[in-house]
């Protein structure tokens, strides 16, 4: 299941990429009328694969959050016992597929987590600051919302439908990317086993970014009202 918003530069490459590792996954496409046309792409490549399919939603309820939300629900609809999430820019490289998948098959664990900060895991060279940032997020995640994971805010991710279902992902709130800490929130809350293994993350290299400090600070304030119980969004 793979959410995307203007990512028609990378869309052919990911799906071939996919199957390549995962010959027999159904992909997913949850696309919010990109205006890049990336749902064309993926309209044109579904005439010859039977084993693609897309979610295509209104412009107007456009965002990473519901569309993921929507995506899952459309995921179990179709019949998937197990669902992986990642991103349409080739940042989260398919060749995980597989480790991400095992621990599930063999029944080890209920969720887990691409990590890049576990033995073994790689994150992109990122500027100083853009460390800071995203260590100090990391930190803040696990003292508001108990986020023990060591990357809690991977979205490269693989769940159960059993998992899927107890967490009731039709009911998740968050609109934006904030739906990663929203979902994994409630595994650790409902006492599922979530685990990590280690992914290469690669920065984009097509496409542009969606997320600006603004939205970070934000985020912040958003763990504190899902820890109050208190609604958001
Ligand atoms: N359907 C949908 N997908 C979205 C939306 N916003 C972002 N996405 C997708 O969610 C995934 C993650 O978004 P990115 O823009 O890569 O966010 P990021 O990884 O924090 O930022 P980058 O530095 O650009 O990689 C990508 O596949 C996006 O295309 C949205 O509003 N709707
Ligand atoms: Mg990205």
């Amino acid at each position: 299941m793979v959410p995307t918003y203007n990512e028609r530069a990378n869309i052919t490459n990911l799906i071939k990429s996919i199957h390549k590792s995962a010959p027999s996954a159904q992909v997913l496409i949850v696309d919010d009328s990109s205006p890049d046309g990336t749902f064309k792409e993926v309209q044109e490549l579904m005439k010859k694969d039977k084993r693609l399919h897309l979610l295509l939603r209104d412009r107007s309820i456009k965002g990473r959050g519901w569309a993921g939300r929507d995506g899952f629900v459309k995921a179990l609809a179709m019949g998937a016992n197990l669902v992986v999430e990642m991103d349409g820019d080739l940042s989260h490289q398919p060749k995980f597929i597989p480790a991400l998948v095992a621990p599930l098959l063999k029944g080890e664990a209920d969720v887990v987590i691409g990590s890049r900060y576990v033995p073994g895991g790689k994150d992109m060279d990122r500027p100083f600051h853009r460390q800071l940032t995203s260590n100090l997020a990391k930190l803040y995640l696990k003292l508001v919302l108990s986020l023990r994971a060591a990357d809690p805010t991977s979205g490269f991710r693989a769940f159960t439908k059993t998992t899927l279902q107890t967490i009731r992902v039709e009911t998740l709130k968050a609109r934006d990317p904030f739906t990663v800490s929203e979902i994994l929130f409630r595994c650790y809350r409902l006492g599922l086993r979530v685990k990590e293994v280690p992914i290469e993350f690669v920065d984009r290299t097509q496409g542009t970014s969606k997320l600006a400090l603004p939205t970070l600070l934000k985020y912040l304030g958003k763990a504190l009202l899902l820890r109050l119980g208190l609604g958001f969004e």
